[in-house]
């Protein structure tokens, strides 16, 4: 595949690349196993910002770089007592929100991860939509090693996706599993060579972008409005009113007011 980096996308912490309708977003720190500041943060919430407007991206890919890992979660060594401290010395928990981006984000996010995802590192993997993991991936949360949780996502996704039982296992003794054993427990769709990675991951979302896009995006709503309660329902709605302004029926009352006339509905059918 040959990788682009598009005018306007060139960031510190992290890099994006676009080819097929595919966007891939690196994080790039791989001195710190591709650990997150505030600002490397600030950087993916403005990448995926320009995926998700991109018309041309239909699938995104998240990932770090080199193959030792695919993120370590929050830097340590800048974390202040109220968060992560960003290069002005504000402390943010800005990752959260980078959560929310990712999955309401209306387009197939995959995470391809080689080596350590670990801490909210692992949590980025798991909100994405599907993970291809190659064979040296280590998965875990270290929360209550180092003085840290993440009770949103972190831990109702997870017991969504492994169980309840195996969720409290993951977080209470923060122990890494390896891919085999994240693939058995329904936490990775599949299990690569580490060379074949990115090849196998790019096929995935060739894949996707053969298939209609509003269905999937109509899909990654209704998977998220099941858990997430009146915004989840938002969500969803919002696609529907999306949908219904395509619509003649919306377009008369839109006309009618700017015509100013009385809409007609008549023509409309009222479908059983
Ligand atoms: C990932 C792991 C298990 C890898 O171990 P190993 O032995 O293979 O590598 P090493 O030597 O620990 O790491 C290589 C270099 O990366 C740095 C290390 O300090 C080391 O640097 P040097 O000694 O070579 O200078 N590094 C790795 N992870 C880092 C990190 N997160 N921050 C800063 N530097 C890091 C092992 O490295 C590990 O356990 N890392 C820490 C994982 C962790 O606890 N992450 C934070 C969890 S809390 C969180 O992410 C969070 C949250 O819970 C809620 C909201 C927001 C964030």
């Amino acid at each position: 595949i040959d990788w682009q980096v598009p005018d306007g996308t060139r960031y510190n912490d992290i890099l994006y690349h676009q080819a097929e309708g595919i966007a891939k977003i690196t994080i790039n720190r791989p001195q710190v196993h591709n650990a997150f500041r505030p600002e490397t943060v600030m950087e993916l919430i403005q990448a995926f910002r320009h995926a998700h407007l991109d018309p041309n991206i239909g699938a995104i890919i998240l990932t770090g770089a080199g193959e030792r890992a695919f993120c370590s979660g929050g830097d340590q060594t800048i974390r202040g007592d109220g968060g992560y401290r960003d290069s002005s010395g504000v402390e943010h928990l800005n990752v959260l929100e980078l959560q929310r981006q990712i999955r309401t984000l209306p387009k197939p996010v995959v995470a391809m991860v080689a080596g350590y995802a670990i801490g909210g590192g692992h949590v980025l993997h798991l909100i994405c939509d599907l993970s291809i993991a190659a064979d040296n991936a280590r998965f875990g949360q270290t929360g209550p090693r180092v003085g840290s949780f993440d009770g949103g996502l972190g831990a109702g996704l997870l017991a969504r996706t492994v169980g309840m039982k195996k969720a409290k296992e993951i977080w209470f003794l923060c122990r890494q599993y390896d891919a085999q054993q994240a693939l058995q427990m329904g936490l990775v769709n599949t299990v690569v060579p580490l060379a074949e990675l990115e090849n196998e991951t790019v096929q995935w979302c060739r894949e996707m972008l053969q298939l209609s896009p509003t269905a999937l995006r109509m899909l990654k709503a209704s998977f998220n409005a099941e858990t997430d309660g009146l915004a989840g329902i938002q969500e969803l709605a919002g696609n529907a009113t999306g949908l219904f302004y395509l619509t003649a029926e919306a377009q008369e009352g839109r006309d009618a007011f700017v015509e100013k006339r009385p809409a007609d509905f008549n023509k409309f059918p009222r479908r059983p």
